[in-house]
C-alpha cells in the first residue's frame, strides 16, 4: 500500500458499528490495515486518536483520524469516488437518509440495548418498544423506491444491526425482526444477508451466539449490581 494512502481501521470483531465501516470498505474496494482492539486494554493509538469517545471504529487515513461510524462512512464516500455511492447525491434524499440514520442510532439502538439487559416483563416491554420503532421505519421504507440489494447507508445500518437476527433469537429467546410485524424490513434484511459482501463481513452464527451470550450475561449481571 502506498504510504500516501495508508488506511488503518481500529475495530473489534463483533462491533456492529465497525462492521458498517468494513462493509463500506468492501463496497468501495479500499485496502485497509485492521487493528483488532481489546476494549479492556485499548491501544495507545485508539486513546490518542479518539480521545473524546475512545471507541471503535476509528479510521486513520494517512495519519489523520476520523471517528464515529456515520462520519467515517460519509468520509469514505466523499474520499473514494470510485465504486458505488453510499449516500445519495441529491441534497433532499441525502437529508432524508441522514434523518433515518440518526433515528436508528438515537432511538432504535438504545431500545435494542434494553432488550439485551433485561428479563421478564421489562424485557417484553423493551421488545414492544423496538417493534414499534421498527414499524415506524417500515413506513419510511414504504415511501422509498428501494432495491433490496442496493447497499446504501440505510441498508448498511440495517444489515449490520439486524443481519444477525437469528443469533438474537437464539440468545434472547424472542423474535424481534418478523415478517408479520415489518414485512419490508424483514425482506430487506434477508435479501441483504445473501449478498457475498455482507457474508464476508458478518461473523459466523455460532461465534456470534457465543460472543453475544457472554455480552448478555455481563449486562444482566451489571443490572443486578
Ligand atoms: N457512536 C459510535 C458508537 C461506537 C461504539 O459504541 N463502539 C463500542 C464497540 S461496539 C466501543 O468502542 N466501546 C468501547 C467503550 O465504550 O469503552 C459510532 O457510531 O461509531
Amino acid at each position: 500500500m502506498a504510504e500516501e494512502n495508508k488506511v488503518i481501521l481500529h475495530k473489534t470483531y463483533a462491533s456492529s458499528y465497525a462492521m458498517r465501516v468494513e462493509l463500506a470498505r468492501k463496497i468501495k474496494g479500499i485496502q485497509f490495515e485492521c487493528v483488532d482492539e481489546d476494549l479492556s486494554n485499548k491501544s495507545p493509538e485508539l486513546l490518542k486518536y479518539n480521545p473524546v469517545h475512545k471507541k471503535v471504529p476509528l479510521l486513520v487515513h494517512n495519519g489523520k483520524p476520523v471517528s464515529e461510524s456515520l462520519i467515517i462512512l460519509e468520509y469514505i464516500d466523499e474520499t473514494w469516488k470510485t465504486g458505488p455511492l453510499i449516500l445519495p447525491q441529491d441534497p433532499y434524499e441525502r437529508a432524508r437518509v441522514h434523518f433515518w440514520a440518526n433515528f436508528i442510532d438515537q432511538h432504535l439502538i438504545p431500545s435494542t440495548r434494553k432488550v439485551w439487559s433485561t428479563t421478564g416483563e421489562e424485557q417484553e416491554k423493551a421488545k414492544e418498544e423496538i417493534m414499534e420503532k421498527l414499524r415506524i421505519l417500515e413506513e419510511e421504507l414504504k415511501t422509498t423506491n428501494h432495491e433490496n440489494d442496493n447497499l446504501g447507508l440505510l441498508q448498511i445500518l440495517l444489515v449490520t444491526l439486524f443481519g444477525s437476527y437469528k443469533v438474537y433469537e437464539e440468545v434472547l429467546g424472542m423474535k424481534i425482526l418478523v415478517p408479520e410485524n415489518t414485512p419490508l424490513l424483514y425482506s430487506c434484511v434477508t435479501s441483504l444477508n445473501k449478498l457475498p459482501l455482507v457474508k464476508e463481513v458478518c461473523p459466523p452464527h455460532d461465534k456470534m451466539v457465543a460472543l453475544l451470550s457472554v455480552y448478555r450475561q455481563k449486562l444482566l449481571k451489571s443490572n443486578t449490581n
